[in-house]
């Protein structure tokens, strides 16, 4: 038994067709597009946003929109964990948001505006790291702050570049088990670069998403500072249309749109996941005073914002989340006697050098990709 997946990869290999179901495609998109009408609510939203690459240069943001898309959310964020393969996943008792996508499409870039983390100039860079060539992410990165029960996990791309087919049908194999089985991970955030439309792939792990894994999914088109606002309008129109063919249970409405590189658009996107996840999981600061913009003295003028933040005001929790956090709760108890039965056990019997090391060994050959 083939995964839709798999054999989509196997169809590529054996047909070559990639090339011109690709040009088809393309076309038909570019045909798509043209004949889109414009809704001016669109525009009208993604100039309110700060969207969009105009003539001459890139939109403006005022300065109250620049300060609360760096604001640094969720604490000090750092990676709790990077596995290689499915053995090194930490406890699932958190509740966790995962970023998918096709590689590129700036799922890293994302994480780093959504916590507020930028080192120089930009957004794109900062806590997970960003690279202009598909595949830099191929472990599952878990980043967290360990006060707070926020995860956030970086996934690699599907279908990365520049590995082999059967590194890639690998790859992919385990993504599909960590979505179905990660008992913690409550939202996947599916991103699409502005300038590409939905792709096989993508459609792909949304229906494995919501027919096998059961995750509801929020979808974001990125770098949209790189598309004139009109061939944005329509090209959300044209993504929304796709997507409600695809008639999945668990997709959130509306498609949001976010330049990871100006931050636009990311603080409505906060405000969208606080209201997906458990309250408390995403706060916000109550005062004005800006934490990230104090430079040198971030660290610390950024501890004590945080202990004046309060909560969200998350809206009241359906039944579905309701459920949901149920099983986090169930989930988290568990893996605390899990936790303490193991404390137990490794006070009994101390593994030998030896021992760890071959279990290292069989470990490794487990390992998947990359
Ligand atoms: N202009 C622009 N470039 C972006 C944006 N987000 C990401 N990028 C760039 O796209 C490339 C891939 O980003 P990355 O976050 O590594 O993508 P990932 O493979 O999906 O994690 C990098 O060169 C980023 O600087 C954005 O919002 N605007
Ligand atoms: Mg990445």
């Amino acid at each position: 038994e083939k995964s839709p997946i798999q054999a989509h990869t196997t169809h590529k290999a054996q047909t070559g067709a990639t090339r011109k179901t690709r040009s088809m495609s393309l076309c038909s998109v570019r045909e798509r597009l043209r004949r889109t009408p414009l809704s001016d609510a669109v525009v009208r939203r993604i100039r309110a946003l700060g969207l969009g690459r105009e003539r001459g240069g890139a939109v403006r943001l005022s300065d109250e929109q620049l300060r609360e898309g760096r604001r640094r959310e969720l604490g000090r964020m750092g990676l709790i964990r990077a596995a290689a393969n499915l053995d090194e996943l930490p406890r699932a008792a958190e509740a966790e948001l995962a970023l998918a996508g096709r590689s590129n499409v700036g799922k890293s870039s994302l994480l780093n505006a959504l916590v507020g983390k930028r080192s120089g100039g930009t957004t794109t860079r900062g806590l997970a790291p960003v690279q202009n060539r598909p595949g830099v992410t191929r472990s599952l990165n878990f980043y967290g702050s360990e006060r707070r029960g926020a995860r956030i996990v970086d996934m690699p791309g599907y279908g990365f570049a520049f590995a082999s087919d059967g590194a890639t049908a690998q790859w992919q194999a385990a993504m599909r088990e960590f979505v179905v089985s990660r008992g913690g991970l409550l939202r996947v955030l599916l991103c699409v670069d502005a300038r590409q439309s939905l792709r096989a792939l993508d459609r792909e792990f949304l229906l494995m998403l919501d027919r096998e894994a059961g995750v509801p999914c929020l979808v974001v088109m990125t770098k949209c500072d790189l598309v004139p606002t009109s061939e944005l309008a329509r090209r959300f129109a044209v993504l929304e249309a796709d997507l409600a063919e695809l008639g999945l249970r668990g997709l959130r409405a509306g498609v949001h749109m976010v330049s990871s590189r100006t931050t636009a658009g990311v603080p409505e996107l906060r405000r969208a996941i606080a209201r997906e996840m458990p309250k408390g999981w995403l706060r916000f600061p109550r005062g004005g005073t800006e934490a990230a913009e104090v430079g040198g003295a971030e660290a610390k003028a950024g501890d004590a914002a945080e202990e004046e933040e309060v909560e969200a005001g998350a809206e009241p929790l359906g039944r579905t989340a309701r459920r949901q956090r149920a099983k986090v709760a169930a989930v988290a108890r568990l893996s605390q006697r899990v936790a303490a039965a193991d404390a137990w056990a490794r006070r009994k019997s101390r593994l030998s050098e030896q021992e760890r090391s071959s279990r290292g060994r069989s470990r490794r050959r487990r390992q998947f990709g990359g």
